[in-house]
């Protein structure tokens, strides 16, 4: 069953002091769509952003987070927010900044080669869109898959590092915010995400539901390889 996460749900309760749902539409309106595929143990997920003012201006490649980004962070095994970490790859992140800018998607923590560039790792994939003026009023489609690990070898070496074997019915974490930059520079402005606990955490819950029979799922074919995402990247398109 795909999770439809909207505006309505989102806050930035920490940099700007607003409420869930506080937000105005105008100056950027969010909808994302998660689901997840039992035989691939992969993690599936789309967003639709309009902003009125669409900016990658970002000179260093670590402040990709001063741009309009998308920052998703997991932890498959539901661990107490304070065990997990970057460095044993217990939480790990997808935060992209699209186009490229300082040579930079943005950044994958942590930050072994093998995860930072979705062209050459095995573990994750990601396409996007924009329709609109590309640095102006414009909406933005951004798709990815995610390979979550249980956790990653501080070293990095995949052979001590354990893929997850995501299940029906499993409670994970995850967190997602999408980073709002209007006027350019490396101030972080307006942070409109799913956790009350400002950034960088995994600590929203998700449910992996199996898929319900009882929603039409359309039959309208994609690209993408999971006829499952097809189904629910469908639904998306025509709701
Ligand atoms: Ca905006
Ligand atoms: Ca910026
Ligand atoms: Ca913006």
């Amino acid at each position: 069953m795909p999770y439809l996460i909207g505006s309505e749900v989102m806050a930035d309760s920490y940099y700007a002091n607003n409420e869930q749902g506080e937000i105005d539409v105008s100056d950027m309106a969010i909808r994302s769509f998660w689901g997840w595929n039992d035989s691939n143990n992969r993690l599936y997920a789309m967003a639709e952003v309009f902003d009125d003012v669409h900016i990658a201006d970002r000179s260093a490649p670590d402040e990709w987070w001063a741009d309009d980004a998308w920052e998703i962070y997991i932890d498959v095994n539901h661990l107490e927010i304070e065990e997990t970490k970057w460095e044993d790859g217990t939480k790990q992140s997808w935060n992209v900044s699209v186009p490229i800018a300082a040579d930079n998607l943005g950044q994958m923590l942590p930050a072994h080669a093998w995860r930072t560039d979705p062209d050459t790792s095995p573990y994750w994939g990601f396409g996007w869109g924009f329709e609109g003026e590309e640095y102006g009023e414009s909406t933005y489609f951004y798709e990815i898959w995610m390979q979550p690990f249980d956790f990653i070898a501080e070293d990095g070496n995949l052979d001590n590092s354990i893929l997850a074997e995501i299940e029906s019915d499993q409670l994970i974490h995850m967190s997602m915010a999408f980073d709002d930059d209007d006027d350019g520079g490396t101030e972080r402005t307006n942070f409109w995400t799913t956790t009350d606990g400002g950034c960088c955490k995994a600590d929203s819950d998700m449910i992996l539901s199996e898929m319900d029979d009882s929603i039409d799922w359309g039959s309208v074919p994609t690209a993408v390889q999971s006829d499952a995402w097809g189904r629910i990247k469908s639904q998306f398109i025509t709701q």
